[in-house]
């Protein structure tokens, strides 16, 4: 992630994820803090989403 046009679309990608309630993408940690329903979703999830919107989720 490099700059605001990537917060915005790791952002919208993990959004995108059925069961994400919440999502804090973060540039300079380059972190993102996901709130998630975990009856429904789970961080593997997330991550394939982060990787499907082409980024290297860590
Ligand atoms: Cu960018």
């Amino acid at each position: 992630m490099a700059c605001n046009h990537c917060v915005v679309k790791v952002g919208k990608a993990i959004a995108s994820v059925e069961g994400v309630v919440e999502v804090d993408v973060n540039l300079e940690k380059r972190e993102a803090v996901v709130i998630f329903e975990e009856s429904v979703t789970d961080l593997g999830k997330i991550k394939a989403a982060v990787r499907e919107a082409g980024y290297e989720p860590l």
